[in-house]
């Protein structure tokens, strides 16, 4: 990966039910990343936070889906749209994207725009599935829609702003725990390989992470979705929707270890919701994380 990060801030929450998560980014900033980066010796520049719209401001049904529900969709477009152009952008000045959100809808955007002009995988560290339509979502909420949507499943709208030019076999869900019904079926019947907890207890953080990166093995890299709810909540409280048996502070380490020695081709960090945070240890635990994945050690 290119020696220069460019930081993307997204402070988007219209996509969750409890408000905080637009925080996200301001929480990681403050909880030292560019201290990281210049200890790693990488080169970064902040272009600070996109537009988004407030939840006031916005309406929940702007756009109703030909079926089902998808709250705030029209918003969550524009700002998906704006971020695939930053992050495209990004790549075609040979520079990294690290997106910072946000909810998880945000996704849509970054993968998008990291697909633009090349062959990509994604590993997607989630207690989620995040597979659900309009159709089948029992929330509305779009972050738990976006792998769904980048994959083509679910109408959104006529104009098509969600899907990604992925191949399901280059997508790997990794420390799942919590799925409804739906979305069960769904990653079933697809070809997205997906990873539980329990073969995490069974085979290893390290041996899953380098099975799922070889899965998302594709000519011009990986794209990394890092949702920190994949973590016990002991580790990372300050997330919108916890499920308790995620992955520990060594695990998380151990797999992040993993993603440096791939070729990394971008790299998002979401869900992080300073509100629900003990002190900001789970903004500070994004930090270490990432500085893991772009190659930190111990010795
Ligand atoms: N599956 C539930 C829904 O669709 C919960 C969404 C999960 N929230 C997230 N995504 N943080 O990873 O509403
Ligand atoms: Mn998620
Ligand atoms: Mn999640
Ligand atoms: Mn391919």
């Amino acid at each position: 990966m290119p020696r220069s990060i460019r930081v993307i801030g997204v402070p988007m929450d219209l996509g969750a039910d409890r408000r905080g998560v637009d925080m996200g980014p301001s929480a990681i900033r403050y909880a030292g990343l560019a201290d990281a980066f210049d200890a790693l010796d990488y080169g970064a520049t902040d272009i600070g936070d996109l537009d988004v719209v407030h939840p006031e401001l916005g309406d929940p049904d702007s756009i109703e889906p030909s079926t089902g529900r998808a709250k705030y969709l029209a918003e969550v477009r524009e700002l998906c749209v704006q971020l695939e152009e930053t992050v495209a952008e990004t790549l075609a000045d040979g520079t990294f994207p690290l997106v910072l959100g946000g909810d998880h809808s945000i996704a849509i955007g970054s993968v998008r725009g990291s697909a633009r002009d090349g062959d990509i995988g994604v590993v997607w560290f989630d207690a989620h599935g995040d597979f659900n339509t309009p159709a089948t979502t029992p929330s509305g909420n779009v972050h738990g829609m976006p792998l769904a949507a980048l994959l083509g499943r679910g109408a959104f709208s006529d104009v098509d702003w969600t899907t990604a030019p992925i191949n399901p076999e280059n997508i790997a869900l990794v420390g799942v725990r919590s799925l409804d019904a739906s979305e069960r079926k769904a990653l079933r019947d697809s070809d997205v390989t997906v990873f539980t907890m329990s073969d995490i207890d069974e085979r290893g953080a390290t041996a899953v992470t380098e099975e799922a990166l070889s899965i998302a093995n594709a000519a011009d890299g990986v794209h990394v979705s890092l949702d920190l709810d994949w973590l016990d909540p002991q580790e990372a409280p300050g997330v919108g929707t916890p499920v308790r048996g995620g992955v520990t502070y060594r695990e998380a380490h151990a797999a992040m270890e993993v993603i440096a020695d791939a070729n990394l081709r971008s790299l998002e960090l979401v869900e992080v919701n300073p509100i629900l945070d003990q002190h900001n240890q789970t903004a500070e635990l994004a930090v270490e994380l990432t500085a893991s994945a772009l190659g930190k050690r111990i010795l």
